[in-house]
């Protein structure tokens, strides 16, 4: 008789996590619960965006210039209240914020993190109905407890996030964390609006076949690029070569696919973008904590661990390539000798 497989909730699963920690006081369990509600709720719109006016343009703009769609701006005020509300969380950053948020109350004064968020990342897909993200980073404050969050408590290197993970709105709804025990994933059922264990540890293939790059900015690209994507493109059966071109335009739908089957995401830096285009504190350090986690490695492309990239500012952009260890090397030589 086969093993009946025994499904454990999101809140299930994170509280057997924590006893694992002798000294947990709750805190990061209950802010990962927040986290889950808020992304039911973004889940519940983003599935009915085509039914309600939630789709469009609000007519503003985000910090990044870009125009801020109704369900870029319902997204991120549904995590700045449940987490505003919430007694664990102290300040957020977030990509549609231009400044940091110091969650005022005495009750948020007291909380020991801060979040770093891109509340629906891929918001150009939403119009047309392909999967966006949302992606978040968890930090314990390094300012005075009983303090508003300051500026330094966002600017931490990667290596000291506490959890990261995104939900993924694709054709079902996932949430994939990680508190550096490793990456595991969990799945909605919308009927009873439970998110329910279904990867219960991800690993990533060492090598893949997809590629994931914009190669409409392919005249933009470092040398070094250029000549990986050519790499790529070689019909070589013994490598598995030609590679395969899967970019969907948003990082959480390309990232997700990778690191289950293997692959090699590149944002690189352009003549027209020299930093890059992904924001460091609120995408890449997420993303590169997963990555790592799950057995891939995440740099600037020129052999610096994004991890341990020291933010300047909170919006800081990086060149980012991230993926299977062997693609990623393979990228990387073609960088390091082309410069
Ligand atoms: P481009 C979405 O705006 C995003 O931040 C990532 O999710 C995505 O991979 C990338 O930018 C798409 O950018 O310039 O290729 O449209």
């Amino acid at each position: 008789m086969t093993k009946k497989f025994r499904a454990y909730t999101l809140n299930e699963f994170i509280v057997r996590q924590q006893n694992a920690f002798p000294y947990a006081t709750g805190d990061l369990t209950r802010l990962l619960g927040h986290i889950g509600i808020a992304s039911k709720i973004v889940n519940r719109e983003v599935n009915m965006a085509g039914l309600v006016d939630i789709l469009g343009e609000t007519g503003t703009e985000n910090i990044q210039g870009e125009s801020v769609k109704k369900l870029d701006a319902f997204a991120n005020d549904q995590f700045k209240s449940i987490l505003g509300s919430s007694i664990e969380v102290c300040g957020l950053v977030t990509e549609e914020e231009k400044d940091l948020v110091s969650f005022e109350s005495d009750l948020s004064r007291e909380g020991k993190y801060i979040v770093c968020m891109d509340p629906l990342d891929g918001s150009s897909n939403i119009d047309v109905n392909v999967s966006i993200g949302t992606i978040f980073s968890i930090y314990r404050r390094i300012s005075e407890i009983g303090s508003a969050s300051v500026e330094k408590d966002f600017l931490q290197p990667g290596t000291k996030q506490v959890a990261a993970g995104y939900v993924l709105y694709g054709s079902s709804t996932m949430l994939v964390y990680t508190t550096g025990m490793g990456v595991t994933g969990f799945t909605l059922d919308p009927s009873i609006g439970e998110f329910f264990l279904s990867h219960a540890k991800i690993v990533m293939p060492a090598e893949g076949r997809f590629y994931s790059i914009n190669e409409g900015n392919y005249i933009n690209f470092p040398q070094g690029v250029k000549q990986y994507i050519k790499y790529c493109q070689v019909d070589d059966p013994s490598t598995n070569r030609p590679y395969t071109s899967r970019y969907v335009g948003s990082l959480v739908a390309d990232f997700h696919r990778n690191m289950l089957k293997g692959g090699i995401y590149i944002y690189p830096e352009t003549t027209s973008m020299p930093e890059g285009k992904l924001r460091l504190t609120y995408e890449c350090n997420p993303i590169a904590f997963l990555a790592e986690q799950s057995g891939g490695i995440a740099t600037n492309g020129r052999g610096r661990r994004i991890l341990e990239i020291p933010p300047e500012s909170i919006h800081q952009r990086t060149p980012f390539f991230t993926g299977s260890p062997k693609m990623m090397k393979q990228a990387e030589d073609f960088m390091q000798l082309y410069a």
